[in-house]
C-alpha cells in the first residue's frame, strides 16, 4: 500500500507571525504596550521581556499568563477576562494601523515562493494562532488587496479552541483542504508551530527569525535561514542533507518527491 507521504504535493501552509514576517517584536509587541497605556496599565512589554512571553502563544492568553505572574489574585478576579478582552481589541485595532504603516515587511522570499507557487498550481493554506483582522491586515498591505483569494483556506485565531502547539489549528486547515498531510508542507518558525505541525502529520520547513534563532528544531523536516532569493540564497538542511538555494515550487516538489523515493 502507498504511503500517505507517497503522494505528490498539493498544498502549502503558511503560519503568519514570524513565518510570512517579523512581526512580533515591531508589530504585535509595540500593538500590547499602546493597548496597556491606553487602558492606564502600568504594564510594558520590552523586547527581551517578550521574547520570553512569546513561548504563551495567543494575545490573550499570553496577556493572562504575564498578568498572573506579576498579580495572581487580580487575574483570577472577576472582571479579567472581560479587561483582557478589551485589552486584546485595542491591540489589534493598533497592531491593524501598524501594518497598514508598514512597520512589517514579509520576508526575503516569501512573495516569490508565494507567487511561484500559485503558477506551479500548489493550493495556499494559512494556519495561524493570530486574530483573523492581523492576517487580512499583513496579506493587505505586503501583497495587495487581492493576496487573501490566492489562499483556499485562512486558519486563525479562536477558530479552534487551543492554540499551537496543539495541532488543531493545522487540522482544521487540512480538513478544510480536504487532504492529507502527506500532501502538504508547513512553513513555520516557533517550537510551538513546529510541535502544531507535527502533530498534525504535516512535514515542516522551519526558518526561524529574531525571537526563535537559537531554539532547538531538530525534528523539523527542513531547517534553512530563510526561504532565499536570487543572489540571497537560504542555506540549511533539508531531511538530514545541507542545502542551499532558492526556494522555489520547484525545490520543493523535487525535496518531497526524493523522500518519497527514501521512504521504505
Ligand atoms: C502567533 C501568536 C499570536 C501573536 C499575537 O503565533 O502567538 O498570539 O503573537 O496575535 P504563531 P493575537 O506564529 O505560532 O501563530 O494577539 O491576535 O493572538
Ligand atoms: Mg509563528
Amino acid at each position: 500500500m502507498a504511503a500517505l507521504h507517497d503522494a505528490p504535493l498539493r498544498a502549502l501552509i503558511f503560519d503568519v507571525d514570524g513565518t510570512l514576517a517579523e512581526t512580533e517584536r515591531d508589530g504585535h509587541r509595540v500593538a500590547f504596550n499602546r493597548a496597556f497605556a491606553e487602558l492606564g496599565l502600568d504594564w510594558h512589554w520590552d523586547e527581551a521581556t517578550y521574547g520570553r512571553l512569546l513561548e504563551v502563544t495567543g494575545g490573550k492568553e499570553r496577556m493572562l499568563h504575564y498578568w498572573r505572574g506579576i498579580d495572581p489574585a487580580a487575574a483570577d478576579a472577576a472582571g479579567a477576562a472581560a479587561l483582557v478582552a478589551e485589552l486584546h481589541r485595542r491591540k489589534t485595532r493598533h497592531y491593524v494601523d501598524l501594518v497598514d504603516a508598514a512597520a512589517v515587511a514579509l520576508r526575503p522570499g516569501v512573495r516569490r515562493l508565494l507567487a511561484q507557487a500559485r503558477e506551479a498550481g500548489l493550493r495556499l493554506a494559512i494556519a495561524t494562532t493570530t486574530t483573523p483582522d492581523n492576517v487580512h491586515a499583513l496579506l493587505r498591505a505586503a501583497l495587495g488587496e487581492a493576496a487573501e483569494g490566492w489562499f483556499d483556506c485562512i486558519g486563525a485565531g479562536d477558530i479552534v479552541p487551543r492554540k499551537k502547539p496543539d495541532p488543531g489549528i493545522y487540522l482544521w486547515v487540512l480538513d478544510q483542504l480536504g487532504l492529507p498531510p502527506g500532501q502538504c508542507l508547513a512553513f513555520e518558525d516557533s517550537p510551538a508551530g513546529l510541535r502544531a505541525a507535527q502533530g498534525a502529520g504535516l512535514r515542516t520547513v522551519v526558518t526561524p527569525g529574531v525571537y526563535t534563532a537559537d531554539q532547538p528544531f531538530d525534528s523539523a523536516w527542513a531547517l534553512l535561514d530563510s526561504l532565499g532569493e536570487p543572489g540571497q540564497p537560504a542555506r540549511g538542511r533539508v531531511a538530514a542533507r545541507a542545502w542551499s538555494g532558492v526556494v522555489d515550487a520547484q525545490a520543493l516538489q523535487a525535496w518531497a518527491a526524493q523522500e518519497a523515493v527514501a521512504r521504505p
